[in-house]
């Protein structure tokens, strides 16, 4: 088929993207990328002679469901436990149990007695919170609102015999599942997580797994089976000109930002939120209808980062999966440091442990989200070492602990991204994620349509923040012109 469709970005939305209108016979498909390379958030890096994820880390819920189960396992890039009926059966609601270690900023270590009536308040209060999608209320609360105030009443009730030291522990626990949260969700506080519009996100079943050679080795298998050439990097899109009316030319028309022009019949925009955000005024010509422009930014976009640091020997429990850091002077319930330049290390809620030891030995993955990790992003690596080994010897009390190597992410100051993922923000509903996927010109329009299509994980209904959403959207916009070619085969346009 001859339509002209250019495509933006080639993180794996865009290279799903391409790859199903080039299987469905579209020759005439290019992709214009930023960077000089493919992948967007999948990047895998070294720490030393270690592979190690900047982006992405897991595939979430590996089971017969998930697009990315099934690619992986098409090229063979899964370890043969995570292809087992039972690893694909397990279903933990997108938690996966981790076996912890817990230790106190006195330098204590902690129970899992000692954890669990936090934990069980806090889960609680948590599973709650998804409920309120499904009955379309409190769109103009938050998660954090809710959990804060829930968690106050009932630590008032539960609690009430307990002595001071171990409530102000129990809340510095909460507060680091707070931090967790944040991570997660991908934002700065849980405050600015719409309640009303929690509950969207979907888990599939499966336990989470990686890839044992790097996320990234996915991106190579599907570009291998790309023609070459479709890509072209270095190649920044500036503006998308859409509803060109004029004869004979073709309706869209991509600039870059070395003034290239490419005209189009389609374009499918896949830029991370974050940079839509930031570009929006200046990305569209005509702007974007209104009720579109609002939904972009009623939906969040925060940070989660990443620090890995290498030790030569554990300090840590053989078999731990994370290790657990508790604030234990905490009286009050918050996920925000008040001082970032002196405390922003607080707000990493702690380290899941790379396995299998075998391949990994003793590096350690630390979690930091929000404004926190934006500012850690700044500071030189021999500054966040130092941060680094200074909270390890206080949380363990012993001074002699000394990294390796640690290399940090920092996705906020990538240009292309501007932060890590999408959640939904507060204000938020079902019908701007709808808004997100919309294409243009809208419905009942004159003009011609599918001209700007809208792909990427943030247009995801239901799996938006995640690979396997972003997959989806791919192939979803894909089938969209695919459709429409084939109701009209009798107008499809020529290539100029
Ligand atoms: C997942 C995981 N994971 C950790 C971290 C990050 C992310 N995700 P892309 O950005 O890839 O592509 C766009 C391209 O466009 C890109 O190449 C740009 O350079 C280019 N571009 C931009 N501007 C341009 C311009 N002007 N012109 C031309 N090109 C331009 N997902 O499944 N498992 O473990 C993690 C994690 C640190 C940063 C993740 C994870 C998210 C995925 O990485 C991400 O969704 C996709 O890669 C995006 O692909 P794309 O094509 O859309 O964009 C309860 C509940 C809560 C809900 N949340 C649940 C949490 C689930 C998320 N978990 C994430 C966790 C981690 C650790």
């Amino acid at each position: 088929m001859d339509a002209k469709i250019v495509i933006v970005g080639c993180g794996i939305s865009g290279i799903s993207a391409a790859h199903q209108l080039i299987k469905s016979g579209f020759q005439n498909v290019r992709i214009l990328e930023s960077t000089s390379r493919s992948g967007g958030r999948i990047k895998t890096g070294r720490l030393g002679d270690k592979v190690v994820e900047i982006g992405a880390n897991w595939i979430h819920g590996p089971s017969e469901g998930n697009p990315v189960f099934r690619l992986a396992r098409q090229y063979g890039l899964l370890d043969p436990e995570a292809l087992t009926p039972e690893n694909q059966a397990i279903d933990c609601g997108g938690t996966p149990v981790w076996v912890p270690n817990f230790f106190s900023s006195s330098g204590r270590r902690l129970t899992l007695e000692e954890y669990m009536p936090a934990q069980e308040m806090f889960d609680k209060v948590l599973n709650e919170s998804s409920e309120f999608a499904s009955k379309g209320g409190e769109p103009t609360a938050s998660v954090g609102d809710f959990l804060r105030s829930e968690i106050q009443k009932q630590a008032a009730e539960e609690w009430k015999d307990v002595d001071a030291k171990t409530r102000s522990l129990r809340l510095g626990m909460i507060n680091n599942m707070l931090k967790q949260q944040c991570c997660i969700n991908g934002t700065h506080s849980m405050d600015e997580v719409g309640l009303g519009a929690y509950g969207l996100y979907k888990t599939l079943p499966g336990l989470d797994c990686t890839f044992p050679r790097g996320y990234e080795v996915l991106i190579k298998n599907l570009m291998s089976e790309l023609p070459s050439g479709i890509v072209s990097y270095n190649r920044p899109v500036r503006c998308v000109h859409w509803n060109n009316t004029e004869r004979g030319e073709k309706p869209v028309m991509v600039e870059c930002d070395d003034g290239e022009k490419f005209s189009a019949d389609h374009v499918i925009v896949t830029v991370p939120l974050g940079y839509l955000k930031k570009h929006l005024s200046a990305l569209f010509c005509p702007p974007l209808p209104l009720h579109k422009q609002h939904s972009i930014q009623r939906l969040g976009f925060g940070t989660n980062n990443k620090i890995y640091v290498e030790f030569d020997s554990p300090w840590w429990d053989d078999g731990c999966e994370v290790i657990v850091l508790v604030w234990d002077d905490e009286d009050e319930i918050v996920d925000q440091v008040p001082d970032l330049q002196r405390s922003w290390l607080k707000k990493l809620f702690g380290f899941t442990v790379l396995k299998p030891t075998e391949r990994y030995g003793h590096v350690l993955c630390g979690w930091i989200a929000g404004h926190e990790s934006e500012y850690m992003e700044t500071l030189s690596e021999q500054e966040v070492t130092h941060c680094v080994t200074q909270l390890v010897r206080r949380f363990t009390g012993n001074p002699a602990l000394t990294p390796r190597r640690v290399l940090r992410s920092q996705w906020f100051h990538n240009p292309w991204t501007c932060g890590s993922y999408s959640f939904p923000g507060k204000l938020c509903s079902a019908q701007d994620l709808e808004n997100m996927m919309e294409p243009l010109p809208s419905k009942g329009s004159q003009a011609q349509p599918l001209q700007v299509l809208f792909a990427g994980e943030a247009t995801h209904h239901c799996y938006y923040s995640t690979v396997h959403g972003a997959v989806l959207t791919g192939w979803r916009e894909a089938d969209r012109l695919i459709s429409h070619y084939s109701s009209s085969s009798p107008s499809v346009p020529k290539s100029n």
